[in-house]
């Protein structure tokens, strides 16, 4: 079947599902379309294209299996996919790469942006030179300029680790926060959605929000000085891989855990094995693969002219990982992978 036909008769559901993602985990938070004129096949099968993918970071394993899925999908659709990227989260790092990578004149950009104000104008000239850009995992404050914008559902991410910790505190004691900067679209929402379900509880209180610049030291440290200096402390919700495995590894170093409960997210192998011992209490799972693969064949669709295909903002759901539910394949299966292939 050919991308176009997977496409124009299936619609975006089972263009995931195709891309090895599990059909019932599409949630129906798809907010427009956007249309544009069709190119015919035979010129968009006659060019080869190529992709560039830029991560939040290269080193972190929600981004490397966002490469995998992405690669996987540029395969079947013959499309040469570049990776580049700094290996730290910040913007002072990623914007040189986006500056860079302009001149190689990639067909598409398919960028994580890391600050949603501060990469404006580095994506912004890939729009002049007439390059469409995919927004994957984060966004920019203004997305006027994106083709096209998929992510979690980071609200609803942040509302389960506040249920979570509540429900095992007995609705009761102080709850802290570790994000990672300020400016990230994805883990500011997950804050927002935390905050605001915290409200439910009214014996419940937030002490602290902390930023650990998606340092895993620096989050193991604020815990541990969260912990030290907040003895009614019940819980900790970590809003990203680092963040969270770093709260888990603060709370072991302060012998709380049992205490001091932890909601992360994401789910590396060293967050897998905290879970598996307690110590973290919920992972927030996304599905990395799918955002890669999904924004792959956006902009496949966007060089092709089958702009109508594309959803101009789309939102998976997530998946939660407990104790008691992480061997389950149908849980394991979203972990993710240190390794890239493809
Ligand atoms: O949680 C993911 C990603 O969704 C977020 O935008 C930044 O942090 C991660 O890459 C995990 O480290």
């Amino acid at each position: 079947m050919t991308k176009e036909n997977s496409g124009r008769t299936r619609g975006w559901r089972f263009r995931l599902a195709a891309a090895g993602a599990s059909a019932a985990l599409v949630s129906a938070t798809v907010l427009a379309g956007a249309a544009g004129p069709a190119a015919t096949a035979a010129s968009a099968a006659s060019k080869h294209y190529t992709f560039l993918l830029i991560p939040g970071l290269t080193v972190d394993p929600f981004y490397i299996t966002m490469h995998n899925g992405a690669a996987v999908e540029a395969a079947k659709l013959g499309v040469t996919l570049k990776w580049a990227g700094a290996t730290t989260f910040v913007a002072t790092l990623q914007i040189p790469v986006v500056n860079s990578e302009l001149a190689s004149k990639p067909d598409a950009l398919l960028i994580a942006p890391t600050d949603e104000v501060a990469l404006f104008k580095p994506i912004d000239a890939y729009v002049k030179a007439g390059i469409p850009v995919i927004a994957v995992d984060t966004t920019l404050a203004n997305t006027s300029i994106l083709t096209a914008a998929i992510s979690s559902d980071n609200y609803q991410g942040g509302e389960a680790a506040a249920d979570t910790i509540a429900k095992l505190a007995h609705d009761t004691g102080q709850v802290a926060v570790i994000n990672v900067n300020k400016g990230v679209s994805t883990t500011d929402l997950r804050q927002d959605g935390f905050l605001f379900e915290m409200k439910k509880y009214p014996n419940m209180q937030v002490v602290a929000t902390d930023y650990d610049q998606d340092s895993l030291t620096t989050a193991e440290s604020l815990a541990r000085s969260l912990i030290l200096s907040h003895p009614k402390l019940v819980g900790i919700f970590g809003t990203n891989l680092y963040s969270a495995e770093g709260a888990g590894k603060g709370v072991i170093a302060a012998g709380d855990k049992g205490k001091v409960f932890v909601s992360g997210y994401d789910a590396e192998p060293a967050e897998i094995t905290l879970l598996r011992e307690g110590v973290v209490n919920i992972l927030v799972v996304q599905n990395p693969a799918a955002e890669g693969a999904l924004a792959v064949q956006d902009a496949y669709d966007a060089v092709t002219g089958n702009k109508s295909m594309i959803k101009k903002s789309v939102l998976l759901p997530n998946v939660v990982a407990t104790q008691a539910n992480m061997n389950d394949p149908s849980i394991s299966k979203y972990f993710y992978s240190s390794t890239l292939t493809g």
